[in-house]
């Protein structure tokens, strides 16, 4: 595929003083973590969300959901930083102020190197009590599924937000400072249905600063963007940081 990045948006990367960048399922789709709502391949596709990501859906079958976050958890475990990834902790490296607020659950772009990471909707990889929110990293194999809390006995969940819970204050809090101090604001792999996360661009679209998104798919963001790159963030993102890296 080939990939052409406009010289006017290398310029404007490389003289940012302070990135910020969205991310979604989109970036971790070429490590082979499903998306959620791309058609054939999305887990929406196979999956009710309704009947695995809601407190509902936990209340109503603890096992069905702690099961199937534990397929998921399985999956993630296996599944490799891709060179999208690498590329967000190449280019974090070369702005003065650089902050990566994912929606992601799986831990790819730490685990690619990225430092300042903000989690929109938790991590997978951790586990917390329903009632008060315990973590627990380790439990006893129970015959009970969910295990429960070694602390006050309520069940074991994903340490994950569910549709209508609230996103954890002190993340989206930084988050949201984020978009309204960068001068720049990179968005990908997100189809920017899901609040609040999908307006966090808006606000940098707002104050008028440089706006990007890469994503194969047009969203509900684009027309609003300076910039629209098509294509898999696993090649669009490497060939924009070298571009900028390369000019440097
Ligand atoms: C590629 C690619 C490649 C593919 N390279 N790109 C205001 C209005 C209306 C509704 C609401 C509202 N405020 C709140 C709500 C309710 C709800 C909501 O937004 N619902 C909408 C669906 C209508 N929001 C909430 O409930 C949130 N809580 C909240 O706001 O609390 C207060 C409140 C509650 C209730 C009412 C009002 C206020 C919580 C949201 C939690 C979302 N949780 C999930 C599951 C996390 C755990 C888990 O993993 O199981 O988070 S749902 C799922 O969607 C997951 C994702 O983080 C999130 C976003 O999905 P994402 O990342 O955009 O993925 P996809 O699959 O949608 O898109 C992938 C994109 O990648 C596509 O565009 C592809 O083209 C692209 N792509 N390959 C680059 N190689």
């Amino acid at each position: 595929m080939r990939i052409s990045i406009p010289s006017e948006l290398v310029d404007l990367l490389r003289n940012a003083q302070h990135v910020a960048v969205l991310t979604g399922a989109g970036i971790s789709a070429e490590s082979g973590v499903p998306t959620f709502r791309d058609a054939q391949t999305g887990l929406w596709a196979k999956y009710d969300p309704q009947e695995l990501a809601t407190p509902e859906a936990f209340r109503k079958n603890p096992r069905l959901v702690w099961e199937w976050y534990a397929w998921r958890r399985e999956l993630v475990s296996k599944a490799e930083p891709n060179p999208g990834h690498q590329a967000l902790a190449e280019l974090e490296k070369f702005v003065p102020q650089f902050t990566l607020i994912t929606q992601n659950i799986d831990s790819l772009h730490t685990r690619a190197g990225s430092q300042n990471v903000i989690e929109l909707h938790g991590n997978i990889t951790r586990t917390k009590c329903a009632d008060e929110g315990h973590f627990v990293t380790t439990w006893e194999q129970q015959e009970e599924v969910p295990p429960r809390c070694p602390y006050c006995g309520s069940l074991l969940r994903p340490d994950v937000v569910w549709f209508g819970e609230s996103l954890p204050y002190e993340a989206l809090k930084k988050a949201l400072e984020a978009a309204q101090k960068a001068d720049f604001f990179l968005t990908v792999g997100t189809s920017a249905l899901v609040q609040p996360a999908a307006s966090i661009p808006l606000l940098a679209v707002e104050r008028g600063v440089t706006t990007v998104e890469v994503n194969p798919q047009k969203t509900p963001l684009t027309s609003y963007m300076d910039f629209y790159l098509p294509g898999p963030a696993g090649e669009v993102l490497p060939v924009l940081v070298s571009a900028v890296l390369g000019a440097k």
